[in-house]
């Protein structure tokens, strides 16, 4: 019993029947954890009973049949009940999980990838990324579909978003739009749920007379759904004309006004404007108030059979826009209402919302109480969906491979920037799979990265073959940029945004395309924050991918303050989803990305951001054993050990070791036995320091004060040893070991954007350098 078999009128009348049911159980969810749970601290549950309202219909079209097996989808955050009500008829979200929306453990109130059980293909939440989170995915597709690593079955998806038309005042859509016209990018659908409203009120006229063109000049296809059937049938006849002009030039205001009046309203405002048409006073005459509110009410995005029309006119790849116009809050009773945002049914108005959707009493969470077609007929309906087609959307990809060592240089000068891309350009001319899995990715930045040699050998991707055109005119370069569909190399505009976003895109691409990516980006550090939120974003899905961010600090010195990064060791440390590094040498940079590589393809993994610097060092003449390799990536290890019951030790990280070096060899005349302790990753110390501490509550008998690494490394210090610590950034990021053992610290790092100079003016100002190491070391004790 297909859907190829369902009669048309008969498929209209099923879809127009779930949209009411998603519309009632998505505000009946709200309503619920609103009024209907003990609210024991007094907070506001909320929920957004109006935004769901407006996407009921579009996301009925879609989900019950339009979509398809292979297509993934960004939903609006705050339609999340809609979305949640949807999978619920589908038997993939639970009723006690409905009930629980917003609660500990209940359906996420945005549609979480990593904690809501119903197959959320995109989070989301912060209004925007969710959005360019699909170009991007879109653009993943193409890539491993090129490539023949998609699964051979798989056909080409649509990546969809649903879009608030207040998100579209998010920058960072227009940075992907961009990027994605650079890139070609296909099967791109946006839906832009065109209520004209946002959170504070009514959204500004005038962006929305200038949209269409925008997407037109990145050359998506727009498609205005405006009016529905209802009104289209008025404007046929006499004088409908005169009525579509008025409603044409009804700013936003007046209109989502009179929506929220009704049919009063409505007749009060045609008297007035349009009366001396008698087209019109027919009009007026033959509706009654609530006959003439369900006209004047009826836009397209509301309207299924308008909608399904739209999405059924599509038929080849060119991204697509759609403007929806839809009523926020459409067929509740503060439709319209420009503070409806976040606005409530009262208990009496959802009495009154319940009796219309003719549900009794205790069949509140019944999937097809209150509805004109039999349960029986519906379910079938439901159960036919293409979407659900090829079961659970969810895929998953084999683990590759990473050996056991990455083939490292070993230069006796090297910063660990150089050590990077000699590491990448070794992989890149190896037959492995491993190399062929690794995609890099930089906004503009993949020269001065060390990008340049990856990308010699292993190509630009770009849809089509393109020439470089500075190698076909014999202008000598170090850099051949020639784009290929087998390039794996995505160069991004200046955009940083964009960047994680690609970043999230490709990490993911084993569960939304089958296929398992190696993703590796750079930018410079102190552009992290530029992006932040979409960083944020990726973790927050549980993307996996390995950040490389340089230079860093003051240690670029010449650069100046500008390109400065002071607070990224805390970013580091405090994003979760995000394990971060700073090696000083070139080899225990190649045991961290070996590790990296692996750590982000397992279950419990995370993503990586290495944190390195241009500042060339003598590299130390050693072979790291497999313990010290151990020790590298648990964070640290001594690099001159303190004898028992040391009084002093110095902790270095990252650039400014050889200071630290000189600072000791010149303390340890004073004090002997003084140790060097060298970090990499204070982020991942800090981190199994609580564990250890979390877990020793729960063990009886004897304290053990040396089950974390940090523990283990402070415990030959006398009690109350001196630490000075000292790094290229922030002095927090180390300042917290002095909890460990309750030995005291003495920071030294950056608080303050720099100057412009050269290493040794910065160090000495800044006291990074051996004398404010030595004198701190005075100090201390
Ligand atoms: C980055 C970010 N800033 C602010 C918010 C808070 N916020 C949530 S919804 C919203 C307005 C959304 O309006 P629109 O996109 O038009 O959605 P509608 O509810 O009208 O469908 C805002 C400001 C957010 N979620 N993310
Ligand atoms: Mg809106």
């Amino acid at each position: 019993m297909g859907m190829t078999t369902l009669a048309p009128i008969q498929r209209l009348k099923l879809l127009r029947e779930l949209e009411r049911k998603v519309l009632w159980l998505s505000a009946w969810t709200i309503h619920h954890a609103n009024h209907l749970r003990p609210n024991r601290d007094g907070l506001k549950v909320g929920g957004h009973q109006a935004s769901c309202a407006s996407l009921a219909t579009v996301m009925t079209a879609l989900y019950f049949s339009v979509l398809k097996p292979e297509d993934r989808i960004a939903v609006k955050p705050h339609a999340s009940p809609v979305f949640h009500a949807i999978q619920y008829l589908f038997g993939h979200q639970t009723q006690d999980k409905l009930a629980h929306f917003r609660g500990l453990g209940g359906a996420q109130s945005y549609p979480s990838r990593t904690k809501d059980i119903d197959d959320v293909d995109f989070s989301t939440g912060s209004v925007g990324l969710g959005v360019a989170m699909t170009l991007f995915s879109s653009i993943v597709q193409d890539y491993v579909r090129l490539k023949q690593l998609a699964p051979a079955d798989r056909p080409t998806g649509r990546m969809v978003a649903l879009v608030g038309d207040a998100e579209l005042d998010e920058g960072n859509v227009f940075e992907a739009l961009l990027e994605g016209w650079k890139h070609d990018v296909r099967n791109l659908w946006w839906v832009i749920d065109y209520n004209r409203q946002s959170l504070d009120g009514v959204v500004n006229d005038r962006l929305f007379g200038r949209i269409g063109e925008m997407f037109g000049l990145v050359g998506w296809r727009v498609v205005t759904l405006k009016y529905g059937t209802l009104l289209e049938t008025a404007f046929a006849q006499a004088d409908g004309g005169h009525l579509r002009d008025w409603i044409d030039a009804c700013p936003n205001s007046l209109y989502s006004a009179l929506v929220f009046k009704g049919g009063a309203g409505w007749r009060e405002a045609l008297h007035r404007d349009l009366n001396q048409y008698p087209g019109i006073r027919r009009i007026l005459e033959q509706h009654d108030d609530e006959a003439l509110h369900r006209l004047m009410t009826n836009l397209a995005g509301n309207d299924m059979q308008a909608v399904l029309d739209a999405f059924e006119g599509i038929d080849d790849d060119t991204p697509t826009c759609f403007i929806a116009y839809t009523i926020k809050g459409q067929g509740l009773p503060f439709a319209g209402h420009k503070d409806n945002h976040s606005g409530l049914m009262t208990l009496d108005q959802m009495a009154s919302f319940k009796k219309g959707m003719a549900i009794d009493d205790g069949a509140e969470w019944d999937k097809y109480a209150g509805l004109k077609a039999t349960p029986a007929e519906l379910q079938g309906f439901v159960d036919a969906a293409p979407f659900n087609a090829r079961g659970r959307r969810r895929t998953q990809a084999p683990t590759i491979e990473i050996p056991a060592a990455l083939p490292a240089p070993h230069d006796r000068e090297s910063s660990t920037q150089a050590g990077f891309g000699k590491i990448l350009n070794a992989i890149a001319a190896e037959d492995s799979e491993m190399a062929r899995r690794i995609v890099t990715t930089s906004p503009d930045v993949s020269v001065s990265t060390n990008l340049g040699a990856w990308i010699n050998r292993r190509g630009l991707f770009g849809r089509t073959e393109a020439e470089d055109v500075f190698r076909e005119l014999k202008v000598v370069s170090a850099q051949l940029w020639r784009e290929t569909p087998r390039g794996q190399h995505i160069e991004l505009g200046i955009a940083e945004n964009n960047l994680f976003i690609q970043l999230a895109a490709l990490g993911i691409s084993h569960e939304i395309f089958g296929t398992r990516l190696l993703p590796i980006g750079t930018l410079y550090d102190p552009f992290i924050a530029r992006g932040l939120d979409a960083l944020n974003y990726a973790c927050y899905q549980d993307a996996r991918f390995m950040v490389v961010a340089t230079p860093a600090g003051v240690t670029l010195a010449p650069e100046g303050g500008a390109h400065q990064s002071v607070h990224t060791p805390l970013i580091g440390i405090g994003q979760p989803g995000l394990l971060s590094y700073e090696p000083a040498y070139v080899d225990e940079l190649a045991v961290l990305m070996r590790f990296g590589l692996e750590h982000m393809q397992q279950p419990k993994g995370s993503s990586i951001y290495l944190r390195l610097s241009t500042r060339s060092l003598a590299q130390p003449q050693r072979t790291l054993s497999a313990g010290q390799q151990a020790d590298v990536v648990s964070g640290g290890y001594w690099y001159a050990p303190p004898e028992p019951g040391a009084d002093v030790a110095i902790v270095c990280m990252g650039a400014v070791t050889p200071e630290a070096i000189a600072a000791h060899d010149s303390i340890v005349r004073d004090f002997a036995g003084a140790g060097l302790l060298v970090l990499t990753s204070p982020d991942r110390l800090h981190a199994d320091w609580l564990a250890a501490q979390r877990n020793r509550g729960r063990t009886t008998g004897s304290v053990d004060r040396s089950a974390s690494p940090v523990e283990r490394l402070l415990a030959p210090l006398s009690r109350d040893a001196r630490i000075i610590t000292v790094m290229d950034g922030h002095p927090l990021a180390l300042s917290w070991l002095g909890s460990v053992r309750g030995q005291r610290v003495v920071p030294l790092g950056i608080e303050t954007f720099g100057q412009s100079g050269d290493i040794g003016d910065l160090y000495r100002t800044y006291k990074l350098d051996a004398a404010a190491i030595i004198d701190a070391v005075a100090r201390a004790v």
